[in-house]
């Protein structure tokens, strides 16, 4: 069942502003996290309780309602036919990214697998950008030329959205090595997280990239959000374990409820502080759930009973936590948090409606941002070499049969 435990009162906390989602002044309440963390290969541990302003929730509680109502509004719109392609839905799994984009700053590369709406969208995106490439259009995040899979942005260090199960971890592994290659020794580094799932987990190139961080002692973060599933088989039917947390063997590791995003930015300022100070990788398990099916395609009442989901939506909800903490620690009512729904509903809408009047991008812009430019005629009626483009000659259908 849900819970939240308020421990004691009014202490006074200050956290400099990064972005609009990071601010944070004014009192704090201290809430009770025992149970929420299960660690290995560590002597210490994060802390079991943590104090929390105001603002702070309030932020985090924005956020995750925010996200929530950007990906219901994606599978109305992929349902009427305004998106298409690949789309996969983060509901019920909003605490993670929130709570890890708590913990980490701006500095902190972060990269991440095709579910990666909400992350692109709390990494310096708006809900507008989000939408407009999921539509293909021009005001889209990546220009309407990447999609729903391939967010991108340099400026807040966000590197995707990859298609490829598993590809973002050894680029996650990179991208923590430029983080030490360029911090001087004996400094604070940043760090780099790589987020994949459970199906990924028992990939041969996590093994390699994780022999490699530990190796070179990187500011790697491995974070599995387990959800229970990989597409469409469940964790008992695709992995000899369970254990995520403890995958690194001798790579410590530490497993957090996925579910409570205070439990997250606690779990992850201990983790960054392990990465950061140069002992080397961790391995993060998230325990999480998504409420919809693996990607539009799977109705995800298949593999798994729509019980299953009614149970967790009413017992472990990540946004229902967050409201409740709220309310508990009298940082609002439940009439002002209905009120912040219905604004921020109001906002996703408006949001919505103006990337609908964003235009396609051009065909010229089609051949812009690539790395084979040079290669590339303007002519329009030829494509650059390395795009293998249809041979019409072959497919040439005459009375129903190939030529
Ligand atoms: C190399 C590769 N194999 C298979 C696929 C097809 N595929 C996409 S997601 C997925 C399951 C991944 O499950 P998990 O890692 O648990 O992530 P989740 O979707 O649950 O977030 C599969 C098999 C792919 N995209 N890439
Ligand atoms: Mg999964």
């Amino acid at each position: 069942m849900l819970s939240s435990t308020l421990l004691k009162g009014n202490r006074h906390i200050v956290r400099a502003a990064t972005s609009r989602y990071y601010f944070s002044t004014g009192p704090a309440v201290v809430f009770d996290l025992s149970g929420s963390f299960q660690t290995h290969n560590l002597e210490t541990a994060p802390n079991e309780t943590t104090e929390c302003s105001k603002d702070e929730l309030w932020n985090m509680f924005e956020l995750m309602y925010t996200m929530r109502r950007m990906e219901i509004t994606c599978d109305n719109e992929y349902k009427a036919r305004n998106i298409r392609g690949f789309c996969h839905l983060y509901d019920g799994q909003e605490a993670v990214a929130t709570g890890i984009l708590q913990a980490l700053d701006e500095k902190d590369s972060y990269i991440t697998s095709y579910r990666c709406h909400c992350i692109a969208l709390a990494r310096g995106g708006s809900v507008k950008q989000v939408v407009a490439e999921l539509f293909g259009f021009e005001d889209g995040m990546t220009k309407g030329k990447g999609g729903s899979m391939h967010f991108y942005n340099k400026k807040h260090n966000f590197y995707g959205g990859q298609g490829i199960v598993g590809a973002q971890v050894p680029v996650g592994a990179g991208l923590a090595f430029a983080n030490k290659y360029n911090t001087p020794p004996g400094e604070r580094m940043p760090v780099a997280i790589g987020c994949y799932g459970d199906g990924a987990a028992n990939q041969g190139q996590i093994w390699e990239a994780a022999n490699m961080a530990s190796l070179w002692k990187l500011p790697m973060i491995f974070c599995i959000e387990n959800n229970q599933y990989g597409m469409g088989t469940s964790i008992d039917r695709h992995s000899s374990h369970s254990d995520y947390y403890k995958m690194g063997n001798h790579i410590p590791g530490v497993r957090i409820d996925g579910m409570n995003v205070l439990a997250v930015r606690e779990g992850m300022r201990f983790v960054k502080d392990y990465c950061a100070s140069g002992q080397g990788p961790m391995y993060v398990e998230m325990m999480t759930y998504r409420y919809h099916g693996h990607s539009m395609s799977d109705p995800g009442t298949t593999y798994r009973n729509r019980e299953e989901i009614a149970f967790t939506r009413s017992t472990r909800d990540p946004l229902e936590f967050v409201k409740k903490c709220l309310v508990d620690a009298e940082f609002a009512t439940p009439d002002e948090l209905k009120e912040a729904e219905k604004r921020i509903r109001k906002d996703v809408q408006q949001q919505v409606m103006e990337a609908k009047e964003s235009a396609k991008p051009s065909m010229d812009s089609l051949f812009e941002d690539i790395f084979a430019k040079d290669l590339v005629s303007r002519s329009g009626s030829e494509f650059p070499p390395h795009i293998r483009m249809p041979d019409y000659a072959k497919s040439f259908w005459i009375d129903g049969k190939p030529e």
